[in-house]
């Protein structure tokens, strides 16, 4: 990049505000859910899902951040608390906690539009010259600068983030229609049947639920939108149907941060792909890099020391391989493989641990297998307890997903309620 449109694109971060929308329920995560925002499910052994779009904007320069909760936001605002107050304030650098307080309207957020519309204030306070709204539930590696860049640029109005996907994917997206110059001239928000791209028919070009908006267009359309009857005030399903032929709503195709080209994007919605996105990260050259240092992760970390292994010789058990594993773990004459163990995680000997994923703060008593699992934060599994070799006797106790991962929490296993 010539150095000219790098101090363009760091003058333009600078001028940006980033909302993140951190308040969906995220409900077909099922219990990983049931006490927690999706955007603050762990993932990667010891992040949270928001770390992902909080890190891209720390990264690409954008330093006034805004993350908008709603439901069980609990544990989310305290990972923000703890882990994300490292900005300068008096730089005018923040990551600011917008719960959804009744602002304007004596209700809750309504749709994404709502939760905007909601802080139209706290934007106005903070006089930036973008907003760029983004999800606070998935994982992906992405320069934000050039997104506004090239919204400058273009002059639109409105830009969305897109990506391909294949056609059934795409019914669960906004899906849109493009001209040659990348204008979007059709939109249409989770369609039965998914237009494909022109020359590509198998797959269709689907909105990421990213945006970047000039501030004042932003102003009218969400003010406009509040004053619409019948509105769901939703950005794909209203905001953007309802300019595309007025305005100038470009689409900007995801690249990787890493490889340039269309990559590494997942939204874990479900127990399987969840379970399936953290496995993929042992494998040897997984498409998340997590240990990449020109585009880190950051995340609360807790101070914890380092994980132990504790060998028998006369079992040969007490490793790990084929695994990842998070501090604070002891692995007491135990065998670990194709597994991801979060932090605080303790398996004590005999036991055997098999394509899985441990949450922190787990600890598996002696003689227990755990096969194909998803194991939540707290839990305490009583020595000799086998998962996940038997899906009927598992479905009784556990929750089991379409592809076969048992789910255990602390409250399946009878835990004490907790307040
Ligand atoms: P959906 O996947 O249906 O579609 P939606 O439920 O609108 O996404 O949630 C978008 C983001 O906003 C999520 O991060 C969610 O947690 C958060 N959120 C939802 N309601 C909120 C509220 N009231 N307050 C705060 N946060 C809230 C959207 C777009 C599609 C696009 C997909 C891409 O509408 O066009 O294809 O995202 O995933
Ligand atoms: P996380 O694992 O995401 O940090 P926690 O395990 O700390 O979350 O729980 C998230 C929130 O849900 C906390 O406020 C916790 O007290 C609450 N919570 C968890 N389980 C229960 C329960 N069984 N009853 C009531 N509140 C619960």
């Amino acid at each position: 990049m010539k150095p000219q449109s790098q101090r363009f694109v760091s003058r333009i971060t600078r001028d940006t505000l980033a909302l993140i929308l951190a308040g969906g329920r995220g409900s077909r995560l099922k219990q990983l859910t049931q006490w927690r925002a999706k955007p603050a499910v762990p993932f990667g052994g010891k992040f949270r899902i928001i770390d992902f779009p909080l890190s891209n904007c720390i990264n690409s320069g954008i330093r006034q951040v805004g993350v908008l909760t709603q439901y069980k936001s609990h544990s989310l605002i305290q990972h923000i608390q703890r882990g994300w107050g490292f900005l300068r304030g008096e730089f005018g650098e923040f990551v600011e906690l917008l719960p959804a307080q009744q602002r304007i309207e004596t209700s809750w957020y309504e749709g994404t539009a709502d939760a905007v519309y909601q802080n139209l204030d706290i934007i106005r306070d903070h006089d930036p010259g973008y907003v760029l709204i983004l999800a606070g539930d998935h994982i992906y590696k992405m320069d934000y600068g050039d997104m506004i860049a090239h919204h400058v640029e273009s002059g639109a109005d409105m830009t969305v983030g897109c990506l391909e996907v294949d056609l059934e994917t795409a019914r669960s997206f906004g899906v849109m229609a493009v001209d040659e110059a990348g204008r979007i001239r059709e939109f249409a928000e989770k369609p039965q049947q998914p237009r494909g791209i022109p020359d590509q028919p198998d797959r269709a070009l689907a909105s990421m639920g990213i945006y970047v908006f000039s501030t004042r267009f932003l102003f009218d359309q969400l003010t406009r939108d509040a004053n619409t009857p019948g509105s769901s005030h939703d950005f794909g399903k209203d905001i953007i149907p309802a300019v595309i032929e007025s305005h100038q709503v470009i689409a900007y195709p995801f690249r990787d941060v890493q490889t340039g080209s269309q990559a590494y994007w997942r939204d874990v919605g479900t127990i399987d792909s969840y379970w399936q996105a953290n496995l993929e990260l042992i494998g040897v050259t997984p498409e998340l890099n997590l240990y990449d240092m020109d585009w880190p992760i950051w995340t609360y970390q807790e101070q914890l020391p380092p994980a132990k292994f504790v060998f028998d010789d006369d079992h040969r058990r007490g490793m790990a391989v084929d695994s990842m594993v998070s501090g604070g773990c002891i692995i007491s004459g135990a065998l670990i493989r194709h597994s991801l163990l979060f932090s605080n995680v303790v398996v004590h000997s005999y036991s055997t641990i098999t394509d899985s994923v441990i949450l922190p703060d787990v600890e598996i008593g002696r003689n227990c297998r755990i096969h194909k699992a998803v194991i939540d934060k707290g839990c305490r599994i009583p020595e000799g307890m086998v998962i996940g070799e038997d899906p009927v006797a598992d479905a009784r106790r556990f929750h089991v997903s379409e592809g076969g991962v048992t789910v255990v929490t602390p409250e399946m296993l009878g835990a004490v309620e907790r307040h």
